[in-house]
């Protein structure tokens, strides 16, 4: 087994420990830290976030494997560089304003993040105001919105109005997710796509960034 197989079966594990010590490791034997993000780190969560959607671990294995790869980015991603280039696009995610329920969220944006995608996360009761300031001055590709009430799921539409509003509709692809939240809702309010769980999402970004 290469020692960027061993990272992602350590990420799969969910041990932070060995995570740490085996991407020093690698650095140390001269692999780049775009190899060590791409082939060890986000293979490891990619396995974790297909099992998860075939249910066969739960969102307890998952938060694990999330802080084990979390530790192997810390160590790569200031030597990243240029190379962070080669990231897969941006996304900003918040849970949507008067709504405080971040559990789902933050697997999402932790799914993503391990799929190789930069994530700037707002937290909740986010505001359009909010998620527009960060699409201007970061020029963001996506939007992803959660929300679980059913009172401010209503608030999406708002957002993606904003959306409209600056002239960005199309170019700025909206995704939205969270208990209530369903395909036919998605539809209505126009959004670029809906996905059920955090696997779903990350591959609708995917997807939408082609
Ligand atoms: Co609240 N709560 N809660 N709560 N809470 C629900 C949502 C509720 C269904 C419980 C119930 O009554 N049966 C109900 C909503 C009813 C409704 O609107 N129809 C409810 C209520 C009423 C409330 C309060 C109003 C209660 C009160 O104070 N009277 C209050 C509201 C506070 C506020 O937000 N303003 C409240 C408060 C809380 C706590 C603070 C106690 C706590 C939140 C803690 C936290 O998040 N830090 C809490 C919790 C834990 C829940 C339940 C029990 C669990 C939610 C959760 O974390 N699920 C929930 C009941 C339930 O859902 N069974 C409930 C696990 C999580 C991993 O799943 O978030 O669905 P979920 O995320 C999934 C997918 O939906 C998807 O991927 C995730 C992983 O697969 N997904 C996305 C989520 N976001 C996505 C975004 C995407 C794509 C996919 O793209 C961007």
């Amino acid at each position: 087994m290469t020692i960027l197989e061993d990272i992602g079966l350590s990420v799969e594990r969910g041990d932070e420990t060995s995570v740490g010590e085996l991407t020093q490791k690698a650095l140390s034997e001269g692999i780049s830290p775009g190899e060590i993000l791409n082939k060890g780190l986000v293979a490891g969560m990619d396995v974790v976030g297909e099992r998860f959607k075939k249910n066969e671990i739960f969102i307890p294995e998952v938060l694990v494997s999330a802080r084990a790869m979390k530790e192997g980015m810390k160590i790569v991603k200031p030597l990243l560089g240029d190379e962070i280039a080669g990231s897969r696009g941006k996304v900003v995610i918040g849970t949507i304003k008067g709504d405080l329920h971040d559990i789902g969220k933050n697997i999402v944006g932790m799914l993503l993040e391990g799929a190789g995608f930069e994530v700037t996360d707002l937290g909740t009761d986010v505001t359009k105001e909010q998620f527009m300031e960060v699409v201007e001055k970061e020029g963001v590709d996506i939007i992803g919105m959660s929300a679980l009430l059913t009172t401010t799921m209503t608030y999406m539409k708002e957002v993606i109005q904003s959306v409209e509003d600056a002239n960005l509709k199309g170019k700025v692809k909206v995704i939205i997710g969270g208990a209530p939240i369903t395909q036919s809702y998605a539809e209505e309010i126009k959004a670029d796509g809906y996905a059920p769980d955090a696997a779903s999402a990350v591959d609708l970004v995917k997807s939408l960034l082609g």
